[in-house]
């Protein structure tokens, strides 16, 4: 309570206190009532039951007293949450895709990560865009939690007062591996921010990387979350392992009708475009979506060099 980690903790916990606080006064005072009555009214005291017939001075003190108190709440309620739907103009933007079951954040230079990166004490920005079903993005510490919904782009913004790692994850039930939807926020003072932002974006280290084989290939497939559903190490998830994939022979279903394929570049650039066109046996369509908007043909290459490591 009251951290203070971001510019919507002490309004919300506010909000919190003074609704746990009148309905705990509430809860107390009706349940001592409660027994004071079972005390004063029973049979033994009380024999003989008075009928009481209407009394309108108790009817307009718990028509108004109740009236007011639930206008105090939402007066609270409102006052904290009407500033977060108004991003300030100057905010950084960052888009947050959220797919079955990982995370992608893209900044305005272009980089993408797994991870949220947000520089201190500076308003970020999000535009919640969910490429599959119903997601909810929830950064607990800094009291913010949005719905992305498919086909529209929901917004949020905080800014972050507090440097450290926060649990972010999704909090819409969203399928089989919706528990392990989650990630971290890393709040960076911006000295650090503009290092690591600027590090990230550096193509020649980039291309210093990309010499050795597989390893661009290994951050495509980790930033996409295709590691939610196929390992690295031979064990089945939701979809067959990457684990000594190429060159193999799979048994797959085109158009219901099975048939034996050998895995190579082209049959992986068909699974990562059209999932659903060749179906591994074993295996349910429409668990995989298309990638076609978030990868290339170079990306594929390099997602295939990284494949080929896996022997
Ligand atoms: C939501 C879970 C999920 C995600 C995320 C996912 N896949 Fe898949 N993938 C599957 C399933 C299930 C299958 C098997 C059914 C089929 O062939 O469509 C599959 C099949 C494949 C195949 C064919 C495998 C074989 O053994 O023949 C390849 C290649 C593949 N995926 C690559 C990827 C890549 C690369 C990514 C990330 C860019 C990715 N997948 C993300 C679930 C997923
Ligand atoms: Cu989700």
């Amino acid at each position: 309570m009251y951290s203070g980690a971001s510019n919507f903790v002490s309004a919300t916990d506010t909000a919190f206190v003074v609704v746990i606080g009148i309905s705990v006064i509430f809860l107390v005072g009706i349940t001592l009532t409660m027994l004071w009555f079972v005390y004063r009214y029973n049979k033994k005291r009380n024999p003989v039951a008075t009928q009481i017939h209407g009394s309108n001075t108790l009817e307009v003190v718990w028509t108004v007293i109740p009236t007011i108190l639930v206008l105090v709440m939402f007066f609270y309620g409102w006052a904290g949450y009407s500033p977060m739907r108004n991003a300030p103009e100057n905010a950084m933007k960052i888009r947050a895709n959220a797919r079955m079951w990982s995370w992608l954040f893209e900044y305005e230079n272009g980089i993408k990560t797994d991870t949220l990166y947000v520089p201190l004490d500076k308003a970020v920005a999000l535009d919640l865009i969910s490429l599959d079903v119903i997601h909810s993005l929830y950064i607990p510490a800094f009291r913010v939690k949005e719905d992305m919904v498919p086909g529209k782009t929901n917004k949020m913004w905080f800014i972050a007062q507090k440097a450290g790692n926060y649990e972010l994850f999704c909090t819409e039930y969203c399928g089989l591996s919706h528990s392990y939807m989650f990630t971290e926020v890393k709040v960076l003072p911006q000295p650090e921010f503009d290092v690591w932002y600027a590090r990230m974006a550096d193509t020649t280290l980039q291309k210093e990387a990309a010499k050795i084989p597989g390893v661009r290939g290994r951050q495509i497939v980790q930033t996409n979350g295709c590691l939610a559903c196929h390992s690295a190490d031979g064990s089945k998830l939701i979809g067959p392992t990457f684990k000594g994939i190429y060159g193999h022979t799979v048994v797959v279903n085109t158009d219901g009708r099975e048939r034996e394929i050998v895995v190579d570049d082209e049959y992986i650039t068909r699974s990562i475009y059209e999932p659903d066109s060749d179906v591994v046996k074993g295996y349910t369509k429409g668990m995989m979506i298309s990638y076609k908007q978030q990868l290339n043909d170079a990306d594929i290459a390099e997602i295939i060099e990284y494949l080929k490591t896996l022997k």
